[in-house]
């Protein structure tokens, strides 16, 4: 029965501003008209609002604030990627269930998505704040064949995907600060967290989490966020709708990935040195133990690696594990 109302209302998405018969609608599911009439009031009492008009069928007129599975699944634009969401109304953190649903063997391409995360995590134990129905917090199950060496990779990449949908999106031009920060004016639109499951030697998966501050009122953001992030609202004053924005990023990632995969971080390298904030510039690295490391950031490498220069001259390696500050 479920499986039949989720049918119903992909119908519906897809054809959004058409009516569709309840005869059609019937013909194309397999169910009874009975029984499409039955799944339509229950959508509706769940706030969906669904027009009836007699002879001439259904239409869907609005949604429940915030993201649906279906909203994001009708008229998706992928191959793999999102062809399987998981989607919860409410959850501690997206990258949790990533991890825990990778464990039991989920495909290659699943999405995690919910419309509001409680407990959403950043990097080393940092804290990502979520604002229900406003902004997006989903994460990527993905099974590439890459040495581990290679996945911090994946994060740059998921930066030019973010950067991108942005910029489709709203016309607003971001720039990354190496390696996981979008940025439009020195504040935080996104962030993005890239975890491992991995054997001595190969990948099991790789679980890219993204956080998008869309319509997020900036009076939303209490103190001390506030002073560092801000939203596409915040910004452009205008609202977006999350769910083609959601579309809109799974086909710009899963291009670059498939780009990616079949020619290597090369294809990447000169996207994401566009939108590069801090390449020739003196920055601070904080490497894997807590040392500092001060320097010029000369470039980055066809790895990824970032290449800093000592003040004495001396060239270092910084991957992206390492974290900046
Ligand atoms: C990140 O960490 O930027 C990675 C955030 C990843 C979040 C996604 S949401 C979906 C998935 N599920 C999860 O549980 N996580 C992922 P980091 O570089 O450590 O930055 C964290 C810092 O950003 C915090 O310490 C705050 O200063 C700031 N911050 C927290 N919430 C923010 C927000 N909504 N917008 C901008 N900055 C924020």
């Amino acid at each position: 029965a479920n499986h039949s109302k989720k049918a119903i209302l992909t119908l519906l998405y897809e054809h959004k501003d058409q009516f569709l018969s309840g005869q059609k609608i019937s013909e194309l599911i397999g169910c009874s008209r009975t029984a499409v009439w039955k799944h339509i009031k229950t959508l509706t009492e769940e706030g969906f609002k669904i027009e009836s008009v007699q002879k001439k069928g259904y239409k869907l007129m609005d949604a429940p604030d915030g993201l649906n599975e279906v909203s994001v699944s009708a008229g998706l634009q992928t191959k793999t990627l999102g062809r399987k969401i998981c989607f919860y109304e409410s959850m501690g953190s997206t990258q949790k269930e990533a991890l825990r649903l990778a464990d039991e063997g989920a495909a290659d391409g699943t999405v995690v998505l919910t419309n509001e995360q409680t407990n959403g995590r950043g990097r080393l134990g940092h804290t990502w704040q979520s604002y229900r129905g406003t902004n997006i917090a989903m994460s990527l199950i993905l099974r590439p064949d890459l040495p581990i060496e290679k996945t911090p990779q994946l994060t740059l990449l998921t930066a030019v995907a973010a950067a991108d949908t942005i910029e489709n999106e709203t016309g607003l031009s971001c720039g990354i600060k190496w390696p996981n920060d979008i940025l439009f004016d020195g504040k935080k639109l996104v962030g993005i967290l890239t975890e491992l499951q991995a054997e001595a030697t190969y990948v099991k998966a790789v679980i890219i989490g993204i956080g998008f501050n869309v319509n997020t009122e900036s009076s939303a953001f209490p103190e001390p966020i506030k002073s560092v992030a801000a939203s596409l609202r915040s910004i452009t004053g205008k609202q977006y709708e999350l769910a083609s924005f959601v579309q809109s990023f799974l086909a710009k990632f899963e291009f670059l990935y498939e780009l990616y995969l079949h020619n290597g971080f090369k294809s990447i390298r000169p996207l994401w040195e566009q939108r590069a904030l801090n390449l020739g510039k003196q920055i601070k690295v904080r490497q894997p133990g807590g040392r500092i490391l001060e320097g010029f950031a000369r470039g980055i490498n066809d790895d990824g690696v970032l290449l800093l220069e000592k003040a004495d001259g001396t060239p270092v390696r910084v991957y992206s594990a390492d974290i900046e500050w």
